[in-house]
């Protein structure tokens, strides 16, 4: 098992934080209240969760709470009738929610727009209609390539409406990681923008656009949302205009009935092979994990403006950018560019300026921000701020009580919530009344049970580092792995029998809080970001000049973790001339390869990379030695 080195002192912090009175006095789920929920979620989780259904709308009820005859494809709500968009939009028309702001969003260069929930409603049947008369259907794939904007959440949210399937695509990633994803997906459609800006920069994303389809069979239309007046080249008949297309449709739109179980998106994800896992999630499930932890954990007020700084395009996105914060009605702030532009009081200046109550954000934002000192958060008004919110790795303890005293005035609870793109919603988290440790993710939610284990599967002793396993079914649980459903057995169902292991390293202490280690798969976490070793060796070796490589994951003080990589270089490569140059092309290749999200620290030139007798590369060995830490037992290693 790998863990982090620079995360152990997390096991260090002792120190408590306590909720402010007058939160837990007004909060949505009091201690009592808590204290029953976990009783009840303990007793009967099937009542628990299905006591969370009845708070969404259902176009005809589920026969049963839980189809758990064919696990471990478990299948939540049965017979179950539903549209998760006609809980996050259709349902608030009709009640005093129509003229709230559902949508706040700023683009980089300062310019913002302002959605209310009947506007919002409104373009997203257009949109639908249009999709609906390019052919687009229920169980069609949509690929959404695009930036932060108010199209994206359009389109994500129509191509749902119409019972068709979204697979959003990081716009960091390259042409040729696009082009794999709308390949095994099979799209039909991608959704894009002309560009986009960052830094200061329009970025042009089109280009990638034409790229990664080129060769893509399955592709009939790319639509084009005009963003950054790029230059753009239109690829008639195949590209056409956003604004051209929904400018004649109606402004009305039925939303299509789906199964509770029937796909809402695809979203892949980096695995332990080269090749991302496409995670599936319906709509049934899905929208009441999402539905109930957000308004529980994030303590939900009509009057909340509600801030998540994640990108669109990977989960905590869906979850808590669009599905979540929609479905309760609130108002969800998304800013389109780079938070340091024009300065670093970006973020700070979105708080003041509207009034966000709730911001959710990534340790790795926090430690950027934190280099700049409290000159910056002082220059805004932040007092709105009631709750404060990290997800995506580990946050240190530094951050976490930085994060605490100059944006939350030492008032405001900072909610860790672990989860991942496989879980759909919050597992271990604190509610705003609990007792804080900084580092700790704090307790499984109700109705979630989980346990940290060895490698037989028995629980450890507090204080013992193990893997972290889920014990039971929960509604937002991934469907399964597109196509692929001997893959998703084997990762996740395979090693603890009954349980679904999550992939990380965690230790329980004295009092149950939960501390998450890191990954013990070889997936690294760049700043957020799931990349797995697998990728990033193939993509060295596709190189010309690499005839091997082994990837490992080391400490950054701002990214949590970078990517190192070991390479031995093919016969006519030896003795590069200018092995610098060398070491700029490949780094430059793996940017080309997988996008700038892939960040590599160094690469070293080796003669040699350890290696067990059936030929496995023993990453361990090289991280131990990169950590200047004991390599441990090398009994299993090839001889010379
Ligand atoms: C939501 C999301 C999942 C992996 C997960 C774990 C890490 C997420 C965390 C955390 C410590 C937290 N992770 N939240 N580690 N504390 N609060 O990030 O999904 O992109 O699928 O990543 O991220 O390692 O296994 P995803």
């Amino acid at each position: 098992m790998e863990h982090n080195g620079a995360l152990d002192s997390l096991l260090q912090e002792e120190r408590v934080f306590r909720p402010l009175p007058q939160l837990v006095i007004e909060a949505n789920v009091n201690p009592q209240e808590y204290d029953a929920a976990v009783r009840n979620g303990n007793d009967d989780y099937l009542s628990y969760w299905e006591d969370a259904a009845r708070e969404l709308d259902w176009f005809r009820k589920w026969n049963q709470v839980l189809d758990d005859s064919n696990p471990p494809f478990y299948r939540w709500f049965p017979g179950a009738k539903c549209n998760i968009v006609y809980n996050a939009l259709d349902r608030h028309i009709t009640t005093a929610n129509k003229n709230k702001l559902a949508l706040i969003w700023e683009g980089e260069t300062g310019d913002t727009q302002k959605f209310t929930y009947y506007e919002l409603y409104r373009a997203v049947n257009r949109f639908a209609n249009a999709l609906r008369s390019l052919g687009i259907k229920k169980g069609d794939r949509v690929v959404i390539y695009m930036s932060p904007l108010p199209e994206t959440i359009i389109a994500m949210l129509a191509v749902a409406k119409i019972g068709a399937v979204h697979c959003m695509v990081f716009a960091g990633f390259s042409a040729k990681a696009l082009r794999e994803r709308i390949n095994d997906a099979q799209a039909k459609l991608v959704i894009t923008a002309d560009g986009f800006y960052r830094n200061g920069r329009p970025i042009n994303l089109k280009k990638v656009i034409d790229e990664a389809v080129e060769g893509c069979d399955s592709v009939d239309t790319v639509v084009v949302v005009h963003r950054a007046n790029v230059q753009v080249e239109m690829n008639e008949p195949r590209d056409l205009w956003y604004e051209a297309l929904v400018r004649q449709e109606s402004p009305e739109c039925p939303t299509e009935v789906m199964d509770a179980n029937d796909m809402l998106f695809l979203l892949y994800s980096s695995g332990t092979t080269g090749k991302p896992k496409g995670i599936v999630h319906g709509h049934g499930g899905y929208m009441v994990g999402v539905h109930r932890s957000l308004n529980w954990v994030f303590d939900i007020k009509p009057t909340d403006i509600f801030c998540c700084t994640a990108d669109v395009g990977w989960i905590t996105g869906h979850s808590y950018v669009v599905y979540g914060p929609l479905m309760a009605g609130t108002t969800t702030v998304l800013y389109e560019g780079h938070p340091l532009y024009p300065q670093a009081d970006r973020m700070w200046d979105v708080i003041a300026k509207y009034g966000v109550t709730i911001f959710y954000t990534a340790p790795t934002l926090i430690r950027m921000l934190m280099r700049f000192g409290t000159q910056y958060p002082k220059m805004h008004d932040l007092s709105t701020l009631r709750l404060l919110g990290s997800v995506g790795e580990p946050i240190n303890p530094e951050a976490w009580v930085w994060f605490y005293k100059n944006i939350g005035r030492s008032e405001c609870p900072i909610i860790d919530t672990w989860w991942q793109t496989e879980t759909g919603s919050f597992i271990i988290c604190p509610f705003p009344i609990s007792l804080l440790k900084p580092g700790s993710v704090f307790k499984p939610l109700p109705g979630i049970e989980a346990d940290v284990v060895d490698e037989q599967g028995n629980p450890v002793p507090p204080g013992k580092g193990g893997q972290l396993i889920l014990k039971r079914p929960w509604p937002s649980m991934l469907l399964g792995l597109y196509k692929d459903p001997e893959r998703y057995k084997e990762a996740y169902w395979s090693q603890v029998p009954g349980a679904y292991l999550a992939g990380d390293v965690a230790r329980k202490d004295e009092d149950g809080y939960i501390w998450i280690q890191g990954r013990s798969d070889d997936v690294l976490n760049i700043a957020g970001h799931r990349i797995g070793t697998a990728e990033l060796e193939s993509a060295l070796v596709a190189h010309r000049a690499v005839a091997e490589a082994a990837v490992i994951g080391v400490p950054d003080s701002i990214k949590g973790e970078v990517a190192k990589a070991f390479v031995i270089l093919n016969e006519d490569y030896n003795d590069p001339e200018d092995p610098d140059e060398l070491l700029k092309q490949l780094k430059d290749h793996i940017r080309r390869e997988l996008g700038p999200v892939a960040v590599v620290k160094s690469i070293e030139i080796r003669e040699k990379l350890p290696k067990t007798r059936s030929g496995k590369i023993m990453r361990r060995i090289l991280k131990a030695e990169e950590m200047g830490e004991d390599v441990g037992d090398t009994s299993t290693l090839e001889n010379d």
